[in-house]
């Protein structure tokens, strides 16, 4: 497997004859089944078949397609040419397929000036990827790639692989996604500058996506816009399922953490700061020798749920970190038992596939076998019933470090390392996913991973991996998550201050500020480097982290409505600005990101920048949440302040949020505060649905929630609100309407409206409101 390698065409048959009747399609003299089925929405499903060239198809989790529908958004013409087809009938891309032994690729020529986004975690540090060349490999990127190149340079391939590609093709939007899970590659065209010679950075002039091996399965979408495309996407490849509240709080992490008296000092520390927080993260060194399932008597001396009680006292709960890796070690259960069952993956000889990992010499649980991960859930029901509230995923590429991972065979020797080095991480997740189902069932699971594929959204909140503390990564922060976003993987975030070396006060207080509304928000950091958590720096840079935190816990109800609508609708948490305006030159902004639908950050991304452009899009105005200004729509200037941070909010929202300014990790769902954004003298409507729920069990699914809906009316700065409640299963929602804006009158449901004049504090100076 080379990274920056990729196969050329002209090393691949096309087909060259196709039988519409037989269904076959011929290349390079070889005939082939295909299959092109079409599905509700216009997506379309095509699948090439050999069982001698690919075998079987080695996806682990099927894709959940809708209804079979006879409406196709793809013709095929003489030749297979796959043509794949606008709203207006036009053809958007132009497909060839070819094979070279057991590679494929599908060729796209797309008309006019395409944009292409996606592809998952690419930290390529801009949203837009045109003249790229991707590679869809997990990887551990400290393992495989020398520090002097990933200190402060795009790596490629990233952890967690989806080899997904957004076309946008005039005013339109194509998805792509090669469900394979063998090395996938992808190039798009247009210019790579990393290349060191002219010739090799014009990359090709034709969109082009392919696997090293594997049964070829291309999935086609038509939007046609970017919000409904994303939501095919997602429900085709599992929205996440609403994790519980607190998985939405702050997250302590570092490596280093010892056990139950460093959890009780962050934990007093936390209180006595009132700084939220509702993860405590355990790394390595809770294990006793690096055993996995093994927790040592000196981490525990009163065992983990002795800690977990204490914790419980302030809602804090503990995650501890899980690798695959099991030590090689005769006489440690997890390895005698696993030996006797059979689980571990093999090496050509017959024998115990060996990595080298954190205990030494390491074997592997094969994931892919449900036998295995039926195995695996039986650990982990025990450790969560130890007093464990979720878990880490980590090092699940898999890592198998300096070993050569592709000597490790899966299914009993018999499949070779290629077609299930990309799921290995599902599967992991998938058996660690069962394993808290058993121990909790009434609990939501909540589960972070490191790598993963196409289906991990069902399970686990994907990180990004290990970064540095410095403004390259505190930058591409921003379109690394966002494209992730829309590729399938809405749960995600970066380390927070940055993972390897040592923060600055000053890269401290810009990285909150940038992702304290990211879907996933924890600060982590590696041993040996400066103490990251908010109490261990200078008191005014404790309390800005402080203030950040806090809002976070804030617009909690803003968020977890959010999480709801992904998991009922398949929206995104975080969006690019383009996916709610349609203005020109949107996707060259890298530093700017919605959260949800209401809100725009815009937050300092670059070192001591005293002032930045900020583009707020539409025609609308936008409310400045610093100074409570209403701007026109187009170009400003933020100023760079320490308190605040550019944030932006638009006419018509209705942002719920907790009232005052939290301190601890209570999170008020019913007893929320309507935030409500009319600029003067407004015409406009809009609406929102707002929910509630107990916050942690899965008897929302079952009538225990609550629901309004809300809906906002202005003429001329006349403002009409109306609720009405929907559902109650939750017990009743009270609303109270905090109205940013000073509308000229308020009615609520038909009746005139008292207001009281208050105050606010979101990111900068207090805000004038009317509390109704
Ligand atoms: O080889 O467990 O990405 O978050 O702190 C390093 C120690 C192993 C890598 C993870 C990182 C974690 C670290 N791990």
């Amino acid at each position: 497997m080379y990274f920056s390698k990729f196969p050329h065409r002209s090393n691949f048959s096309f087909v060259d004859s196709y039988s519409e009747a037989d269904s076959t399609i011929a290349a390079g003299g070889k005939q082939m089944d295909v299959s092109v089925r079409t599905f509700d929405g216009g997506i379309t499903h095509v699948q090439v078949i050999d069982s001698e060239r690919w075998g079987e198809n080695r996806c682990l989790e099927a894709l959940s397609a809708p209804e079979v529908s006879e409406h196709r958004h793809i013709k095929v013409a003489p030749g297979f040419k796959l043509q794949v087809l606008g709203k207006r009938g036009k053809t958007l891309l132009k497909g060839t397929f070819g094979v070279s032994g057991e590679a494929s690729i599908f060729v796209f020529s797309v008309e006019g000036a395409p944009r292409f986004y996606g592809m998952g975690e690419k930290t390529f540090g801009r949203m837009e990827l045109s003249g790229v060349r991707a590679k869809f490999w997990n990887t551990d990127v400290w393992g495989d790639f020398h520090i002097a190149h990933y200190a402060d340079h795009p790596t490629d391939p990233p952890y967690f692989t989806t080899p997904y590609v957004i076309v946008k093709v005039a005013d339109e939007y194509v998805g792509l996604l090669l469900h394979n899970p063998y090395p996938a590659f992808m190039e798009t065209p247009g210019t790579e500058d990393g290349r060191a010679f002219e010739e090799w950075k014009h990359t090709s002039p034709d969109l082009i996506l392919g696997s090293e091996g594997g049964e070829p399965n291309l999935w086609i979408l038509n939007g046609p816009t970017l919000r409904e495309l994303t939501r095919k996407l997602q429900r085709l490849v599992g929205t996440t399922p609403l994790p519980p509240a607190w998985a939405l709080g702050y997250h302590q992490s570092r490596w280093g953490y010892r056990g139950h008296d460093d959890l009780v000092r962050l934990d007093e520390q936390f209180a006595k700061h009132k700084i939220p927080c509702d993860g405590l993260w355990m790394d390595l060194d809770y294990m006793d020798g690096y055993r996995i399932f093994q927790t040592s008597s000196e981490a525990f001396p009163l065992g983990a749920q002795a800690t977990a009680d204490t914790l419980a006292v302030n809602q804090r709960r503990i995650v501890p970190i899980l690798d695959p890796g099991v030590k090689f070690e005769t006489g440690y259960r997890v390895y005698d038992d696993g030996n006797k069952h059979e689980v571990f993956c093999q090496n050509a000889e017959g024998k115990e596939f060996v990595g080298l990992v954190w205990p030494g010499e390491t074997v592997f649980p094969d994931f892919t076998l449900p036998k295995v991960r039926s195995w695996w859930a039986g650990y982990v029901e025990e450790f969560a019933r130890s007093g464990f509230g979720a878990s880490w995923l980590d090092m699940n590429d898999p890592s198998t470090g300096p070993v050569d991972p592709q000597g490790m065979r899966f299914r009993h020797g018999k499949e070779l390392h290629a077609a299930y080095h990309n799921q290995y991480a599902l599967g992991m997740q998938m058996a660690t996913y069962e394993g808290f189902r058993r121990a909790r069932p009434e609990e939501r699971p909540f589960l972070l991973s490191r790598s993963g594929f196409i289906g991990s959204s069902k399970k686990a909140a994907i990180w990004t991996g290990d970064n540095l503390s410095n403004y390259f990564y505190l930058s591409i922060s921003i379109p690394t998550s966002v494209n992730l976003s829309l590729s399938g993987v809405p749960f995600n975030g970066p380390d927070i201050g940055g993972f390897g070396d040592s923060v600055s006060d000053g890269l401290m207080i810009d990285w909150v500020k940038a992702n304290f509304l990211f879907p996933f928000f924890r600060n982590h950091c590696a041993k040996g480097q400066r103490d990251q958590e908010p109490f261990n720096f200078p008191e005014p840079v404790m309390a800005l982290v402080r203030r950040y935190i806090r809002l976070r816990y804030k617009l909690i109800p803003y968020l977890y409505n959010l999480f709801i609508a992904q998991e009922e609708d398949a929206d995104p948490i975080l969006r690019p600005l383009f996916y709610e305006f349609d203005d020109a030159g949107l996707d060259r902004v890298n530093d700017q990101f919605m959260v949800g639908p209401w809100v725009i950050q815009a937050p300092f991304v670059q070192e001591k920048a005293k002032s930045r452009p900020v583009l707020l899009p539409g025609n609308d105005k936008w409310y400045d949440a610093v100074s409570g200004d209403w701007l026109d729509a187009g170009a400003v200037e933020a100023k760079n302040d320490r308190g605040s941070t550019p944030m932006y909010i638009r006419a018509g929202a209705i942002l719920p949020m907790q009232a005052g300014t939290p301190v601890d990790n209570t999170k008020e769902l019913r007893k929320v505060h309507l935030h409500i954004f009319i600029p003067p003298s407004w015409s406009g409507d809009s609406s929102t649905t707002y929910k509630a729920d107990d916050g942690i069990s899965y008897r929302y699914r079952s009538g225990e929630r609550s629901s309004i809906s809300v809906r906002l009316a202005s003429a001329n700065g006349n403002l009409a609100i109306s609720v009405e409640e929907i559902e109650n299963g939750f017990g009743p929602i009270e609303p109270t309407f905090v109205i940013h804006g000073d509308p000229k009158s308020v009615r609520l449901n038909g009746g005139e409206g008292k207001l009281k004049n208050a105050k606010v504090v979101l990111t900068g100076k207090p805000l004038k409101v009317q509390i109704l």
